[in-house]
């Protein structure tokens, strides 16, 4: 018999409980209707652009690809091309999309291309791969009519850089490798914030069927040629319709390590709930990082078959955001350390 805490792990009591249930004309529909959710801050804003698609009837693959573009179009520290650049200050960004069928597509190492993620998109629906990276990703994505744009920092991107070199030098980011901090740059920049930020998206149409979206410039400041885990699928993004899907912001090194969407993903199919989906690859992580895990960020955001969402971080000041028909909000996600520092 099942007892009242594995009841509660499986999410059946949450309250954002979203049924799938058949029509009148034996169609599956979500029984609320639509929803979307997407990382950080931004997905505020994102959202809506998933919504102007979903609120219409419309697929999740299509909501997820608008949704995020918004952010791809806007001045950012840590999507798109206003983005703050790798160490050699030239901006490289990562993308990846998945549908409920399990197709899907991904770009790594892209530059000059404002929506990296429909070069995703594209790579899934035209191309017999699932990854192009580089200038093989750039020379396709203006074989498909992507417009070359410029080769130069935004405004901020500059600042930000120039500040970076100024604080960091190469040598001081070589010493903080020996400190174990990783071999690209500081874990959080001079003001305190965490140095990433991710958008990454995941709805379910009104169909009940899921898509998810990641898009970034990496992390700040990277070495050039890292690739972090937004591009591949498994990791950064991870899509299985009869199980959920998860999406991931953070580190992204320690990501990959854990195939963490995928692992999420795969405690969903075995009955947990979203949110406790979530904390248990957190905890994975942070097992395996042991007294790093004080040092790094990672968050997972999911949703399961059945629409019901959550979230988890290692530590306190992840948010994300999210849309249904009833309820557009920032949700504070619960987190491992509770003494953050
Ligand atoms: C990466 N996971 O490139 C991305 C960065 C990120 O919030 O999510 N930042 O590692």
């Amino acid at each position: 018999m099942i007892n009242r805490k594995r009841f509660l792990q499986l999410g059946l009591l949450s309250g954002a409980t979203s049924l799938l249930l058949k029509n009148s004309r034996g169609q599956v529909v979500s029984q609320n209707g639509p929803v979307v959710i997407s990382t950080w801050d931004a997905g505020l804003a994102a959202n809506k652009g998933a919504w102007e698609i979903l609120s219409k009837g419309g697929n999740a693959l299509d909501a997820v690809e608008n949704g995020v573009k918004i952010t791809e179009a806007s001045q950012n520290c840590c999507v798109g091309l206003g983005a703050n650049p790798d160490r050699d200050g030239i901006v490289t960004l990562d993308a990846s999309i998945m549908d409920h069928q399990f197709n899907c597509g991904s770009v790594g190492f892209l530059e000059r291309i404002k929506h990296p993620i429909s070069v995703a998109r594209r790579v899934m629906e035209k191309t017999p791969h699932v990854m192009l990276v580089g200038s093989g990703a750039q020379q396709f994505a203006v074989a498909e009519g992507f417009p070359l744009e410029p080769q130069e920092l935004s405004a901020d991107a500059q600042k930000a850089y120039k500040k970076w070199l100024e604080n960091s030098k190469y040598e001081p980011a070589i010493n903080r490798e020996n400190k174990g901090h990783g071999p690209f740059a500081p874990e959080r920049f001079d003001n305190g914030e965490w140095n990433h930020d991710t958008i990454g998206m995941l709805a379910m149409d009104a169909k009940g069927n899921l898509s998810g979206s990641c898009t970034t410039s990496g992390m700040g400041f990277k070495m050039r040629g890292r690739l972090g885990d937004s591009p591949i699928i498994g990791a950064g993004l991870f899509v299985d319709n009869e199980a959920g899907a998860c999406v991931a912001t953070g580190q992204g090194e320690d990501v990959i390590r854990v195939a963490g969407s995928h692992s999420v993903v795969e405690m969903m199919r075995q009955g947990y709930g979203p949110e406790v989906a979530c904390r248990k690859i957190i905890e994975r992580i942070v097992k395996i990082k042991k007294a790093d895990a004080q040092k790094i960020q990672v968050a997972f955001i999911a949703i399961n078959r059945n629409g019901v969402v959550g979230a988890y971080a290692i530590h306190k000041g992840f948010s994300y955001a999210i849309k249904t028909n009833t309820k557009e909000a920032l949700v504070d996600a619960n987190y491992y350390f509770t003494n953050n520092k």
